[in-house]
């Protein structure tokens, strides 16, 4: 995240640090958000590189406010019993067409995720419910604080991006025929904040009458907080069907 705050995991407790281990180390690989009990919602291209069947490679961790520090009072962990990666999805053309994808977490004694201050789920808005351009939402991620950083944030942070009108984000200028309508774009009107690398997967939420919904997740731009390059994001109420059918959650 770019701009913004640091924030508590409790200010957005349906967060969720995708991990994965490469050479017996755990390094951070995404966002995500916590749906239901034992699902997170994240960005299909997080598994890019045919790594999605190798699902002993994964952890997920609720309730983490920091990265590199374990709080034991906060954090859920668990072990992935299922990635499923939408099956459109395609980055053929660079733009990351479908980017979702759903984790399913491994019980532990018949249980997954726990409800506590630091750890919930969040709500899908209803199918196609769309946002007017100019609403302000929020984003949160461990991503990196500048584009070209060599590091993530130590520290969860949180921003707020404004929709951007998809006419305007596919002008010529901005993405042009990038921009498909499986996504939305988001930026600050002065682009001093934005996701960037590392938030990708995490939550894009909007409140309506006084509920948070998940409306994107954090997909793609160029660059970070770059003037005409808003944020891309997955447009979460594309995908309901979808997501009911593979968590068998109604919807
Ligand atoms: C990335 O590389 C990334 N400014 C994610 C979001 C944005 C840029 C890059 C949006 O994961």
């Amino acid at each position: 995240i770019v701009g913004g705050s640091v924030v508590s995991v409790k200010s957005h407790p349906w967060f969720a640090a995708i991990f994965q281990r490469t050479r017996q180390v755990e390094v951070f690989l995404c966002g995500g958000s916590l749906i239901s009990p034992c699902w997170v919602l994240t960005a299909a291209h997080c598994f890019d590189g045919g790594l999605q069947s190798r699902k002993q490679l994964f952890s997920v961790v609720l309730g983490k406010s920091s990265l590199n520090q374990m709080d034991s009072a906060a954090e859920q962990t668990f072990r992935v019993e299922e990635i499923f990666i939408h099956e459109e999805y395609n980055n053929s053309q660079g733009n990351y067409n479908n980017d979702i994808a759903l984790v399913k977490l491994e019980a532990k004694q018949g249980k997954c995720s726990e409800e506590t201050d630091w750890v919930r789920t969040v709500c899908l808005p209803p199918p196609q419910r769309r946002l007017q351009p100019g609403v302000t939402c929020e984003i949160a991620g461990f991503g990196k604080e500048r584009h070209g950083s060599s590091r993530f944030s130590q520290n969860l942070r949180e921003a707020q991006v404004d929709l951007v009108a998809d006419d305007v984000c596919r002008q010529e200028g901005y993405y042009s025929d990038m921009i498909t309508d499986n996504m939305f774009c988001a930026a600050r009107p002065d682009w001093s904040q934005d996701a960037c690398t590392g938030d990708s997967g995490g939550p894009l939420v909007h409140e309506v009458q006084g509920r948070l919904f998940l409306f994107g997740v954090v997909s793609w731009g160029d660059r970070c907080a770059v003037q005409n390059r808003p944020g891309v994001y997955a447009r979460v109420t594309n995908y309901n069907k979808w997501i009911g059918e593979k968590t068998g959650l109604a919807s």
